[in-house]
């Protein structure tokens, strides 16, 4: 997968706008209260990107509900979508899709796609997740295992009971509105996304 992306050309920061409207367009045809949101390191303000990171979800916490397939479908009626590589329907309630578009006209490359679908629940960490980067989440987990905590892309967990690296109590979800609400917790100054490169 890694290594698909590589293969192709790095996607100017402009570049990534056209499939980003195009999916958002796609994701309100389907309920135009859904939120889109391009992530990765298109977020983090990257001048180039590897490849194109959507994350998808409802502030009413329950219509983002069987939306995927939809989206999905509506993004391959447009033929925007050449190839799928993984369709994750089954981690928690996040759904994963991973696949190659390519927008119309000539002179089109094909660029990887990542979209994610999640609970409003878990929409601060998902965002933070998805928007990285990857080694600034690896520093926030470790942090978090500091404190007795723990953070995924799903929740920021609070009283959890740790036997060397074995996890023996999940702990309690702390509820989280914002990505300001997870660095308050962690007791960090916020950073803007352009000031997680590391
Ligand atoms: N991610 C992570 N750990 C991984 C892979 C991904 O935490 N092993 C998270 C952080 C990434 C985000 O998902 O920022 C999106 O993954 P990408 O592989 O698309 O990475 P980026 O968008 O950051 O960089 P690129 O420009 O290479 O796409
Ligand atoms: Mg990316
Ligand atoms: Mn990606």
């Amino acid at each position: 997968m890694a290594d698909l992306k590589n293969h192709l050309d790095k996607i100017l920061h402009s570049a990534v706008e056209e499939p980003d409207v195009l999916v958002g367009e796609v994701v309100h045809s389907v309920n135009t209260g859904l939120l889109s949101i391009a992530c990765g390191s298109f977020r983090r303000g990257k001048l180039t990107c590897g490849d194109v990171d959507v994350l998808v979800t409802h502030p009413d916490g329950k219509s983002h509900r069987g939306i995927f397939g939809k989206v999905i479908d509506g993004l391959k009626q447009r033929g925007f979508l050449t190839d799928d590589l993984v369709k994750q329907e089954d981690n928690g309630n996040q759904k994963k899709y991973m696949g190659v578009c390519c927008l119309p006209g000539p002179e089109r490359k094909h660029r990887r796609l990542d979209l994610i679908v999640v609970p409003y629940s878990e929409f601060a960490c998902a965002l933070m997740y998805f928007t990285g980067s990857a080694h600034f989440n690896r520093s926030m987990r470790a942090l978090a295992k500091t404190k007795g905590m723990s953070l995924s892309e799903h929740s920021l967990n609070k009283d959890v009971v740790r036997n060397g690296k074995l996890k023996v109590s999940p702990g309690y979800v702390i509820p989280t509105l914002s990505e300001k609400d997870v660095f308050e917790v962690l007791g960090l100054p916020y950073r803007e996304p352009h000031e997680r490169d590391w």
